[in-house]
C-alpha cells in the first residue's frame, strides 16, 4: 500500500470484512454547520425536489400527502445541485482518495442514487426495513459505496442506522426477500441475521462508508428533533451503470 494512502491496512481490512467503515469526525464543525444551515432552510420551505414520507410508503407512514404528517420531508433530493456546501463535501479530495483505495480505481459520484439529505422527523419519520442499497441499483458489479455523513447525533432513539456486519458477502435466497427486496421479518433464517445487527452511533461530522451489498435498517425517530444526514453513492470508474436503467439516467462525476 503506498505510504500516502489515506486509509490504513487495518481500515481497508475492516471495510472488506465488515462491509462498512466508520470515520469519526471526518468533516469539520464549520462544514457541518454550513450544511445544517442549508438543510434547515430548505426543509422549512420543503424546497423541491423533495420526497415526502407519504411517498416513501413505509409501514406507519401517512397514507397520503393530505393526511396528517403526509408532507413531512423524508429526503431533500439532488443535494449535489442543491447547494455548494453539499457539492464540496461530495467531491472532497480526501474522501475520493479513500473511496479509490477501497474500490481499487478512480471513482465516480453517481447522481442517480442517494444524492440527498435524508431527514427523519419525530412523529412521522418512519423506520426502514433490512435491505441492501444495490436492490434498486443496476451496475455491472455490486461494489458501490454509500457515504453517510451525520449532521446530528445518530442513535437508536432517533432512528440511527443498524448494520449486519459481513452481510455484503452473503448469498440470500429469493424467498428470504419480500416484493420490495426487504428481508422478510417472519423468516427464521432472517431472524438469525437480525440478531447480528449492530447499532451505528454517530456524532456530527462522523462518516460511515458502507458497501452496496450490506444489509442495513433504521428505526423511527423517537426523539424531539429532526435528524439530518447527507448521503451520496460512488462507483468504481469501470463499474458502469447498465444501459437503459435508472442508474444510467443521471450524470456521473468523475473524481
Ligand atoms: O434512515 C433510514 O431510515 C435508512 C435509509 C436507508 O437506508 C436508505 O434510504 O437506503
Amino acid at each position: 500500500m503506498p505510504s500516502n494512502a489515506p486509509l490504513s491496512v487495518a481500515q481497508v481490512a475492516a471495510f472488506e470484512n465488515n462491509g462498512y467503515l466508520l470515520l469519526p469526525r471526518l468533516v469539520s464543525v464549520a462544514d457541518c454547520a454550513a450544511m445544517t444551515a442549508v438543510t434547515s432552510a430548505h426543509l422549512a420551505q420543503a424546497l423541491p425536489p423533495v420526497e415526502f414520507e407519504a411517498e416513501v410508503g413505509y409501514a406507519g407512514a401517512p397514507q397520503s400527502l393530505d393526511s396528517v404528517g403526509g408532507r413531512t420531508v423524508r429526503r431533500l433530493r439532488d443535494a449535489f445541485h442543491r447547494h455548494k456546501s453539499y457539492r464540496a463535501w461530495a467531491t472532497n479530495a480526501q474522501l475520493a482518495a479513500m473511496l479509490a483505495q477501497l474500490l481499487g480505481e478512480r471513482v465516480c459520484l453517481t447522481l442517480a442514487h442517494h444524492n440527498c439529505v435524508m431527514t427523519k422527523h419525530p412523529d412521522f419519520g418512519t423506520a426502514t426495513g433490512w435491505h441492501r442499497d444495490i436492490r434498486y441499483w443496476s451496475f455491472a458489479r455490486n461494489a458501490l459505496i454509500s457515504v453517510w455523513l451525520a449532521l446530528d447525533h445518530e442513535t437508536q432513539n432517533n432512528g440511527g442506522l443498524r448494520f449486519i456486519p459481513g452481510s455484503h458477502r452473503l448469498t440470500i435466497k429469493p424467498e428470504q426477500m419480500d416484493a420490495l427486496d426487504f428481508l422478510r421479518p417472519e423468516v427464521a433464517e432472517n431472524q438469525a441475521l437480525f440478531v447480528q445487527g449492530q447499532d451505528v452511533q454517530l456524532q456530527p461530522g462522523d462518516v460511515v462508508l458502507f458497501h452496496s451489498g450490506l444489509f442495513h435498517a433504521a428505526g423511527r425517530n423517537n426523539g424531539t428533533a429532526v435528524k439530518q444526514s447527507v448521503v451520496f453513492a460512488y462507483r468504481g470508474h469501470s463499474n458502469l451503470p447498465l444501459p437503459g436503467s435508472r442508474s444510467a439516467a443521471s450524470e456521473d462525476i468523475l473524481l
